[in-house]
């Protein structure tokens, strides 16, 4: 009996929290419209609603959001011309709305309207009706009514994929094209050549592909690893005509244009491993299996070069029917040219007074033939160098500085800079982040960034024409490790993208994205599901009691923790609120984010530690701290030692000049002075492998062949002075090391200021 008045309380309650449910679920709309208003009542979809397109220009949408529908709700809906059943939803085009991509929904119980004054603007109402459906149900279901007025901020919101330094097939990239849709981005930038692979066949050219597309093998692990190692694998692959027409074919269909980057005059050498007569010096070449950028690149003396590009770009202009022609332009070392005796010819007759202005009259002359077939151009910052063409469009990699030097010549502008828009950086400072090229770029960064420049006057800031993302694929060989780079990262980059400032808030945003992390998964994306935060490899606690906090960015997702050692499963305890742990001896604390509908983060590990760490009595310290040099190579920071060459006082966590080489390892020593007691955290960021010591207590390990890679490390520690050691190696890349933290009670994070340094 009790237990079938408890199995009736439990459905009542399921019942009321249904019904309680309706219209009141938030919305999870991403990108947030610029305009919209929630309205009483609701509309249910059941089969019996009709789909009317109004117009035949709309049969596409008309088509796709029937499949949609089909996908979300598991029902079979009936396409019409005229509304004649009691519910409906009807696309239809209006000519008064105002922009290209504008839309408006109006709703009703008995209809949901999509307008838009062309298909575009319509696709992109389906778009936000679609979202409205619950990911976890299926069969009817209520939907809120709303009101929306909507249009993008930028008119080109992209996203990049390099295919040339691990090939990825047009399967891949539609899959890539079907996302971009529903965030509303309309711009595939597709790197089709590069120095370790050409990806698109050229009919003319049969070797580019035959030749150009395959590598003998691949550098294993990081760059900064050295002596680099190689697979042995054979990779490659390529895109023929028809595979690129039907994708075009695909992504024109989701109004998503694509823009092909065909490389040039550098990141070349798979095209001069095909046709070596396209270098200064015809030499045999293979497509290259480093990373980086080669030497070798088209030889700009020789006409025979330029019959070569128009020939391609022929080709290329047939395949994509888009306004733009991305013609790389970035990275092209002119050591060859210096010594080519065409090129230095050509120099003089075009009255070119460096190499740079050879490279501007490359691209000048690409301009031309390409303005003759209707095309314009864009290609990264460094066209600017030796002379900016002058159609051309400027894609603002390094920084925003190239984005703002071209709008200030009247030049249109698409800002891709590193710090927010380089998805091959990693997402967060934990161990487990799968590998990156270096940096960190987390989705908060991306959300908050703003493409337009305040240094710009109004007039110029209208050059900016939007923004993108773009992928580099060096460090990202499988389709997995890709989605895994691009989500969610997409959906904070499409609000940039599309929403106006005054309607961004990062706080709704995690709030929004709790059902998009689902239909991501649902789409059988492979997407970072957001960790939990709050927590570094190592925790350092003076007393018995670890008070630990925790946060998620999925905000509605169950954290779940073990403290001995184990893997978090769906019956580990869930996090509730900052609680405390007895510390006796090391505890390991596991944490893992669950997200409704069964996907699962990875799991952060903790090594909580009793220690008290305690400051010590330094009678009359010195400013600095010494810093020894020592020769390498090292392959951890843990080898760095022997015989140092060199030692100094240095004034700061800074390398001098002349302690700056490849193959070395560094030790600082000295104390830290800290300000006041409390939890401190720090975070070390590295051009290569790094550790760092309180007294003995190696608080954070940043070890191995990483470049720009960060870690972070957490200490309860009193005020006033406590020896420090930090030590780093390096192979071929840069030597830098950087000391950040974030002061007891404070959210802020700053250097460490070179005055808290110091040396007996
Ligand atoms: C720079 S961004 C490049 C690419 C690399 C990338 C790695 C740009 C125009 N050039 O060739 O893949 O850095 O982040």
């Amino acid at each position: 009996m009790s237990r079938l008045l408890s199995l009736l309380a439990f459905s009542l309650c399921l019942t009321t929290e249904l019904l309680a449910g309706v219209g009141e679920r938030p919305l999870s709309l991403v990108p947030q419209p610029n305009h919209l208003d929630i309205l009483p009542g609701m509309f249910t979809v059941t089969d019996e609603v009709q789909l009317v397109v109004a117009d035949d220009q709309l049969a596409g949408e008309g088509e796709y959001l029937k499949a949609a529908l089909a996908e979300a709700t598991g029902l079979d809906f009936l396409i019409t011309k005229n509304v004649s059943a009691n519910t409906s939803i009807v696309l239809k085009l209006d000519d008064s709305l105002s922009g290209d991509e504008a839309y408006r929904i109006r709703s009703s119980e008995k209809q949901y309207e999509i307008i838009g004054k062309n298909a575009a603007g319509v696709f992109y109402g389906v778009q936000t009706f679609l979202q409205l459906f619950p990911p976890l149900e299926k069969g009817a279901v209520n939907l809120p009514l709303i009101s929306v007025d909507d249009e993008p901020r930028f008119e080109w919101r992209g996203m990049h994929m390099d295919v040339c330094r691990h090939f990825f097939s047009v399967e891949v990239v539609k899959k890539l094209i079907d996302e971009m849709a529903k965030y509303k981005l309309n711009t595939f930038h597709w790197h089709l050549t590069d120095d370790q692979g050409w990806r698109i066949e050229i009919k003319k050219y049969p070797k580019l592909t035959e030749v150009g597309a395959w590598r003998d093998e691949t550098v294993v692990g990081h760059m900064a690893e050295a002596p680099h190692k190689f697979d042995g694998e054979k990779h490659g692959g390529y895109s023929t005509q028809e595979q690129i027409k039907d994708v075009v074919a695909y992504a024109a269909a989701r109004h998503i244009t694509i823009v092909p980057e065909i490389e040039m005059p550098g990141h070349a050498q798979a095209a001069l491993a095909a046709y070596p007569w396209l270098g200064c010096f015809n030499d045999t070449l293979k497509p290259w299996t480093l990373w980086g950028v080669s030497e070798d690149v088209y030889c700009a003396g020789k006409e025979s070069t330029f019959k070569f590009l128009e020939d391609v770009l022929d080709e290329v202009c047939e395949l994509f029917p888009g306004e733009y022609i991305h013609v790389g332009g970035d990275e092209c070392p002119k050591e060859n040219w210096k010594k080519c005796p065409l090129c230095q010819k050509r120099m003089k007759e075009e009255g070119c007074k460096d190499e740079h202005e050879l490279q501007s009259y490359v691209i000048q002359r690409m301009e031309h033939y390409l303005e003759k077939k209707g095309k314009k151009i864009i290609g990264w910052d460094e066209i600017l160098e030796g002379g900016l063409a002058e159609n051309a469009a400027v894609m603002s990699w390094r920084g925003e500085e190239g984005g703002i030097a071209a709008a200030n010549l009247g030049h249109k502008v698409v800002m891709t800079p590193g710090n927010w828009c380089y998805f091959d950086h990693y997402q967060s400072t934990d161990p487990n982040e799968e590998t990156a090229i270096g940096g960190l770029t987390d989705l908060e960064e991306v959300y908050g960034y703003d493409p337009v420049p305040v240094q710009l006057d109004k007039e110029n800031q209208k050059l900016i024409m939007g923004v993108q993302a773009n992928l580099w694929t060096e460090y990202i060989p499988t389709a997995e490790h890709l989605e895994y780079m691009i989500y969610p990262r997409l959906c904070a980059l499409a609000e940039v993208q599309w929403t106006q400032p005054a309607n961004k808030n990062f706080a709704d945003f995690e709030k929004r994205m709790d059902d998009n992390y689902i239909r991501l998964a649902q789409d059988g994306i492979h997407l970072r599901i957001p960790a939990p935060e709050g927590l570094s490899p190592v925790e350092i606690f003076s007393s018995k009691e670890a008070t630990i906090k925790l946060s998620c960015v999925a905000e509605s997702a169950v954290m779940r923790y073990t403290t001995d050692g184990s893997e978090p499963t769906d019956f580990s305890k869930v996090y509730e609120g900052p609680f405390t742990l007895k510390l006796d001896g090391d505890v390991t604390l596991k944490v893992t984010t669950f997200l409704k509908g069964g996907t699962r983060s990875y799991t952060i590990t903790s090594i909580l530690k009793k220690q008290a760490l305690k400051p010590v009595k330094l009678k009359n310290p010195k400013a600095g701290l010494q810093c020894s040099f020592y020769d390498g190579p090292f392959r951890s920071f843990n080898e760095v030692g022997g015989d140092e060459t060199k030692t100094t006082i240095v004034e700061g966590l800074v390398i001098p000049d002349d302690m700056k080489d490849s193959y070395k390892g560094w030790e600082f020593d000295g104390y830290i002075k800290l300000p006041k007691d409390g939890v401190y955290y720090f975070l070390l960021d590295s051009s290569c492998g790094s550790g760092m010591y309180l007294g003995d207590q190696l608080v954070i390990d940043d070890d191995g062949f990483n470049y720009n890679c960060m870690r972070t490390g957490q200490v309860e520690l009193k005020a006033g002075y406590h020896p420090i050691k930090l030590k780093l190696f390096n192979t071929i890349y840069g030597q830098s090391i950087k000391l950040s933290y974030k002061l007891p009670g404070s959210d802020k994070l700053i250097e460490v200021p070179a005055d808290s340094f110091f040396s007996k």
